[in-house]
């Protein structure tokens, strides 16, 4: 039935109409009407910053070269005050022009650090004005700003992405970029530059504090990634930054994803859902979301490659050498380790589940980590010496793999130690083309190789797929038959179980699912089986129910594939991400306001309860370590990995057998549910955050 114009527009006059159509739906309401608390150290009119010598940090001699006037730099306390006196108050008071930037993958939470800043800033001079760059960092080298406004704030308030003033990946890395930013801030009077990013921004961050020194202009850096990898410790271990903002809420949002799959999963029965989650190179988010969903099998790509393949060793060192290539993890591990498992559910009669991989994963197996390198090195080296990008010069993958296969030759011919040599080359070959496609992908500025655009989980399955069908033909993967199951089919046909039982069943007689004799692998062999025991005659078919039987035991190896990283990281901010990152925010300003530079806004005891939350400023070149960039060795700021021997990843390890449920009883799924704003449901900080808070002293 169509209605006519009149009657649409009559409609949409509606108030109620109106109501149900408006982009601002309740929950962003009830959203932006949200005020993050305060810490302690916020509480008062003023905050006093006192610098501790209580954490050290072992400096690396390059970082100490090359950032000579903030490696000095100390951790920084943040206290509330009621008062100052008058020349701190003076400059705490002063107004000042301060500039912020986002930087690298959108994370939820960045909003509030504008807010955050904005607040304190314009609470301790109503004059200081804001500046957001846009687009990332081409934004300051072009001086592309907006000047953030208190409606801009309330209109961002509590909201995920970066979308009040974007982000791009831009890295300041040359002498002209870092002139051009010196341009920018003066043109517009910067006081201070905050840069809100990821490992590689505050990297950024601590070469601009060195540059801009002089200048008197402060660069401050703010812990942003969903990847979980900036968690600062000192040289005795202390913590001081458990978590970069945005992990939670990306976390929250791929298990709420994730948990929805169990279920379906566990309803259908058929399907293995194959979960790729986001993490350029950590596990972090991974391992959050076993804890949230307890998915089937979760991989750590930091507990994988520690594998060492005893057999290979032991058949080595019964040769009398030593065989280096059974350290570390390979592909054909990964799909083992995999299989394994899809083969114990199975054999307890669920031929379904939910297996999570880290995109990054690919990072920790040994033949593909070889690969990332020298390729980056490759393409690195080619971008340098060409007029012409690599990929721009070579756009078809026949094209980039003749180049790599002529550099193999040039390289021989010329007798030198070969980046990429004839084996190399013959070993890439054998790769599929989608996955030879993305290990040649464009790396980005900072010479990152492009995990997310990788297809890592359908090569791990690729390789999954073909184990599991040479177990089938070796009759060591099956679907394990229920024994009450088996009895009613065969009695409702007037068969007697207990004449084919010992015959069909390798465990015939136990009560745990029946598993079909390794010999039977098709109808045929099935057949002959039988008759060989003397189930059935020589020349007697197989009774219907019986085949029946064995049809239902033969797994049909059925997957869908899901990537969760994109809609995560533009997901909402859960309170506790909104709570957090407002707090850095003023975390920044109170670091402005006492002349800090080179330092990373942080919340020390961000494991513990809100009520024990300490501001602090961390140095950021004392945390630099080399590392290879774009093919060549230079100073970034580390990234934390998953310790295998942390809390967290230990109760996971424990836990993981009963997660697998490799048992016919039900499944051990667990439902985190949608992120709540508001309500008692909603936890307040990662679960990984809260075991390993448990690890510690104070916990
Ligand atoms: P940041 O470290 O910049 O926050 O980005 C993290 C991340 O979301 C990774 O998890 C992912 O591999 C990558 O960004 C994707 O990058 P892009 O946005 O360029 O596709």
């Amino acid at each position: 039935m169509s209605h006519k114009p009149s009657t649409v527009e009559k409609l949409l006059e509606n108030p109620e109409v109106q109501e149900v159509t408006s982009s601002v739906s309740r929950e962003l309401v009830e959203r932006k009407a949200f005020e993050p608390p305060r810490c302690k150290a916020f509480q008062g009119r003023y905050t006093r910053l006192r610098e501790t010598g209580e954490y050290l940090f072992d400096v690396d001699a390059h970082a100490a070269a090359q950032l000579p006037s903030i490696i000095g730099n100390r951790v920084q306390e943040i206290t509330p005050e009621e008062d100052l006196d008058d020349r701190v108050k003076t400059a705490y008071t002063r107004r000042r022009n301060i500039g912020i930037v986002f930087s690298g993958g959108p994370a939820p939470g960045g909003h509030n650090v504008i807010a955050g800043l904005f607040e304190a800033a314009k609470a301790a001079d109503p004059e200081s004005r804001i500046f957001g760059f846009l687009m990332g960092p081409d934004g300051i080298m072009e001086n592309e700003a907006v000047e953030v406004t208190r409606e801009m704030v309330e209109a961002y308030r509590n909201l995920g992405g970066f979308t009040m003033i974007k982000t791009g990946r831009t890295k300041i890395d040359t002498p002209e970029k870092m002139s051009l930013c010196r341009e920018t801030c003066k043109a517009l009077g910067l006081d201070a530059l905050v840069i809100v990013g990821g490992d590689d921004s505050n990297t950024n961050a601590a070469f601009l504090a060195q540059e801009l020194y002089e200048d008197g202009i402060q660069v401050i850096g703010v812990p942003k990634t969903i990847d979980g990898d900036i968690q600062v410790r000192g040289a005795q271990g202390n913590v001081l930054c458990a978590m970069s903002f945005g992990f939670h809420t990306a976390a929250r949002a791929f298990s709420n994803n994730i948990a929805n799959l169990c279920t379906d999963s566990s309803s259908d029965v058929k399907y293995w859902h194959i979960c790729k989650v986001m993490g350029r190179v950590a596990s972090h988010l991974a391992l959050e979301t076993a804890l949230q969903t307890h998915a089937s099998i979760t991989l750590i790509g930091e507990d994988l490659c520690n594998y060492v393949d005893k057999e290979r060793l032991e058949r080595a060192r019964k040769e009398g050498r030593t065989d280096y290539k059974a350290y570390g993890l390979t592909l054909r591990h990964l799909s083992r380790v995999v299989c394994k498992a899809i083969v114990r559910r199975a054999a307890a009669g669920k031929n379904y589940g939910l297996i999570v991989i880290p995109e990054g994963v690919l990072e920790f197996i040994n033949e593909i980590q070889t690969f990332i390198i020298k390729l980056s090195k490759i393409i690195a080296e080619y971008n340098e010496t060409h007029d012409k990008d690599f990929h721009t010069r070579h756009p078809r993958l026949e094209d980039k793999l003749e180049y790599l296969k002529n550099l193999a030759r040039r390289l021989r011919e010329e007798g030198q130690i070969p980046i990429w040599s004839d084996h190399d080359d013959e070993l890439f070959n054998d790769l599929p083309d989608f996955f030879q496609e993305g290990l040649l992908s464009e790396r980005d500025s900072h010479g990152n190789f492009p995990f997310s655009l990788v297809e890592t989980d359908k090569v791990v399955m690729g390789l999954v797929r073909d184990y599991l069908g040479w177990l089938r033909e070796r009759g060591e993967y099956s679907i394990g038959i229920d024994p009450a199951y088996y009895r009613k089919v065969l009695e409702k046909d007037s068969l007697d179980p207990v004449r084919f039982g010992p015959a069909l069943f390798h465990n015939w007689g136990e009560e745990a699912p029946l598993l079909v004799r390794r010999e039977i692998i098709s109808r045929k062999t099935l057949r002959q089986e039988l008759a060989r025991a003397g189930a059935i005659g020589e020349n007697e078919p197989v009774p219907p129910a019986v085949e029946k039987i064995f049809d239902k035991s033969v797994p049909k190896f059925k997957t869908q594939a899901h990537f969760y990283g994109y809609d995560g990281r533009g997901n909402d901010p859960t309170r506790f991400d909104c709570t957090y990152t407002y707090n850095l925010g003023l975390c920044v300003f109170s670091l402005i306001a006492h002349g800090a530079t080179g330092q990373m806004a942080a919340i020390r005891n961000l494991e513990l309860d809100f009520s024990r939350w300490e501001p602090i400023g961390i140095p950021i070149a004392p945390l630099m370590r080399l590392e290879e960039r774009k093919g060549k060795l230079a100073l970034v700021l580390e990234k934390s990995v998953v310790d295998v021997d942390s809390p967290a990843f230990r109760v996971v390890e424990a836990l993981r057998d009963k997660w697998m449920a490799a048992h016919p009883g039900e499944d051990e799924f667990r439902r985190p549910g949608p992120i709540r704003f508001s309500g008692r449901a909603e936890e307040d900080r990662p679960i990984t955050l809260v075991l390993n808070a448990m690890g510690r002293e104070d916990g």
